[in-house]
């Protein structure tokens, strides 16, 4: 029966797939140990100014040394999967040339003590960490990375894929080409338009070669999908005006990754735009073909969706904040309506492979929650989120969309790119000084509302 105060989510299935998720950065640590060498993330995060506080991962929540801990705290939620990334620099040091060999065990390690407590892992491949030495030869601007990414996949692949079955390529392309080429708030830090349209099509370009050399390499047949995080764009008003805004924006934040992979083209709109503003997409002859293998399920994060009018900088649409929406610690937007428009609007607008939720989660200032008697943060509005996003989901299920799956983001709290530490994500508590792990409410929220669609 039911617990009371557990919400009931009648549109997901009783097989409904419930995991958390995280990213080697953000929480192995172990930077410079058994033969790992650094990311543009160690050398952005090492440079002065570009992470809050100075925060790097040199150690974080030092994953890497406490994988038995971190493995029985997963087993002891009770989910049925758990999405990780592999650090680059850590398989295969300065992103060329043979595999690291210590680098390879830990995730075997992490593999088989995931398997041994009944949870599927999810591997994702590229979760931001590109090693810097690919960057010094041009990094994502340059098309040899994508190349690269193939190799590594195979590598990865070639190790750990007689046990893992899905295989994420990338997390979130938006990121890595416009925060870290473009707006530059993320490494490698750079501010240079046209270098980031140059890498957005080297990303999806090394996802598809990536697709193709992991179904090259892996004997038993493994599932391979992409995590994007597609804007969820609306009109700030109805004028001619605002809907170009929307449709710009959208073209910017949703079509110009899923348009490629899903549908064999750039959108027409968008890649005129680009040449205007000097930002040619360098497309060769047969890279769409490339780049729209055929997927087994498509990866969606959601956090916030984005309300936008004209007028921005440079003629952009310009975000308008939405004044009624309760904020999270970033501050974000909560509008788990967005969730379901997002996911009804892809069904709608393409022919998509089954859907997964690889990310959606919530910072808040845990500090100003009390503790129950059991030690553990009472963060009931991450507990609100997770519930009305799951709630969000469902209510796309019962529309038609095939969403078979949701990752909480995430597992423990850990380096928030460059927010550092003090935004926290985690349904467990980490204390950076100590790092002692304790559960937050939410994480037994999760758990339980786990079992209770399980056995309805
Ligand atoms: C995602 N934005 O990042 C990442 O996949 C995670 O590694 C990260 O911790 C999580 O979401 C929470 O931030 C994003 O500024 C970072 O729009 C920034 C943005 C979106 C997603």
């Amino acid at each position: 029966r039911p617990d009371p105060g557990l919400p009931d989510f009648p549109g997901l299935p009783a097989d409904f797939l419930w995991g958390a998720a995280t990213s080697a950065y953000q929480i192995e640590g172990a930077a410079a140990v058994d033969g790992r060498t650094p990311s543009i993330w160690d050398t952005f995060s090492h440079t002065p100014g570009a992470v809050d506080n100075g925060d790097h991962g040199d150690v974080a929540c030092d994953h890497y040394h406490r994988l038995p801990e971190d493995l029985d705290l997963l087993s002891g939620l009770g989910l049925d999967a758990y999405r990780f990334s592999l650090s680059w620099p850590r398989i295969q040091p300065g992103g060329r040339g043979p595999a690291n060999a210590k680098g390879l065990d830990f995730y075997d390690r992490l593999v088989d003590g995931l398997l041994e407590r009944g949870i599927a892992p999810w591997a994702t491949l590229y979760h931001w960490d590109l090693p810097q030495e690919l960057e010094d030869a041009g990094g994502w601007p340059h098309r040899d990375t994508a190349y690269r990414l193939a190799d590594f996949a195979e590598i990865a692949v070639g190790r750990l894929g007689d046990r893992v079955h899905h295989w994420i390529t990338l997390n979130e392309p938006f990121c890595s080409a416009m925060l870290g080429y473009h707006v530059g708030c993320h490494a490698p830090g750079r501010k240079d338009f046209p270098a980031a349209v140059r890498a957005v099509h080297h990303l999806l370009l090394g996802h598809g070669l990536a697709t193709q050399r992991i179904r090259a390499t892996v004997e038993r047949p493994a599932e391979v999908g992409i995590t994007f995080n597609p804007a969820q764009v609306y009109a700030a008003g109805d004028s001619p005006e605002h809907l170009d805004a929307a449709r710009r924006a959208d073209g910017m934040g949703r079509r110009l990754y899923l348009d490629p992979v899903l549908l064999g083209r750039y959108p027409k709109d968008v890649s005129e735009d680009l040449e205007r503003r000097g930002a040619p997409l360098p497309v060769r002859d047969g890279d769409l073909e490339v780049i729209a293998q055929p997927l087994d399920f498509l990866g969606i994060n959601y956090y916030f969706s984005d309300t936008v009018a004209p007028g921005g900088e440079d003629e952009e649409p310009r975000r308008v904040p939405q004044p009624e929406l309760p904020l999270t610690a970033m501050p974000w937007e909560i509008y788990p309506q967005g969730m379901t428009d997002l996911l009804i609007g892809i069904d709608r607008d393409y022919p998509t492979p089954p859907l997964y939720v690889t990310e959606n989660g919530a910072a808040f200032d845990d500090s100003a929650f009390g503790t129950d008697e059991d030690g553990r943060i009472q963060d009931s509005p991450r507990t609100a989120y997770f519930a009305d996003h799951l709630a969000a989901v469902a209510r796309a299920r019962l529309e038609g969309v095939d969403v078979r799956g949701y990752f909480a983001w995430s597992l423990l709290d850990n380096f928030e790119w460059a927010y550092g530490y003090d935004k926290r994500f985690g349904v467990v508590h980490v204390d950076f000084e100590t790092q002692r792990r304790t559960l937050k409410q939410s994480a037994v929220w999760l758990r339980e509302a786990a079992r209770n669609s399980r056995t309805r």
